[in-house]
């Protein structure tokens, strides 16, 4: 790598509502304040032609069988792959709002969709190097406030995202489980900790897919 020091992948899931959106952009602005170099990569990214047939798709106004959402969301991932690495490399940690976990689990949560089929496409994406899941606690879950009009904004649903996504972090590394009831600045700080500790220990590693 030559001196150089690449960033760090960094991704924020969780249910709906569980503040995903407002931590990871509250992450990127205190590290930009710490003269870390960081930017911000969210999925869906509806700015895109197929970001564009997923919004159409989240809103209601289409209709997609399961197996052809599923490919859609992932190569909405794909098409930004080459991006995201040159950045890494050029040594800025991308915080990302969303990744193939939040694809993995939506769909997979489906009648007739196996888990195994929805992995496979992911295979090859980058792979981050820090995963935090946000938990709520049902309590809190009812406090957020109320659910908009898109697809998939449902208590049936998030209950099953939920258990999925704890299942999914029981079985991999890299991940750290954060309850999200506390304050937005109680959560924040327990992000930050991490994710300098993190952006140091992979500086000179290899960057993973
Ligand atoms: N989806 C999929 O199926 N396959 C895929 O591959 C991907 C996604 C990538 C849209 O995603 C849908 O796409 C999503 C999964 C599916 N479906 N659902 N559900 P999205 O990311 O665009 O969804 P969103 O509309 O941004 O909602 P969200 O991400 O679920 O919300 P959030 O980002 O976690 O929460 P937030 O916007 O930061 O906060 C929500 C509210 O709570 C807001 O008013 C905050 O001010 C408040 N908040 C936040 N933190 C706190 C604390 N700590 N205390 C009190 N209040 C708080
Ligand atoms: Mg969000």
């Amino acid at each position: 790598m030559n001196g150089m020091r690449r960033g760090a992948l960094i991704v924020i899931e969780g249910v709906d509502r569980s503040g995903k959106s407002t931590q990871c952009k509250k992450l990127v602005d205190s590290l930009k304040a710490m003269s870390v170099n960081a930017d911000l990569v969210r999925f869906p990214d509806r700015s895109t032609h197929i970001g564009g047939l997923i919004d159409k798709y989240l809103k209601q106004k289409s209709h997609l069988c399961d197996e052809a959402i599923h490919l859609m969301f992932t190569a909405n991932r794909w098409e930004k792959k080459e991006e995201m690495e040159r950045l890494l490399k050029q040594g800025v940690t991308l915080v990302v709002d969303r990744y193939s976990f939040s694809g993995i689990v939506y769909s997979s949560i489906k009648k007739n969709m196996k888990l195994h089929w929805c992995q496979e496409p992911e295979n090859g994406l980058l792979r981050p190097d820090l995963v935090f899941l946000l938990t709520l606690s049902e309590n809190e879950m009812a406090k957020r406030p109320n659910f908009g009009d898109e697809r998939y904004e449902n208590t049936e649903t998030q209950e099953k995202v939920a258990k999925a996504f704890l299942d999914m972090s029981r079985e991999q590394g890299d991940w750290e489980v954060v309850p999200a009831d506390g304050t937005i600045e109680d959560v924040h700080k327990v992000l930050l900790e991490r994710a300098v500790k993190k952006i140091a220990e992979v500086e000179r590693k290899s960057i993973r897919n």
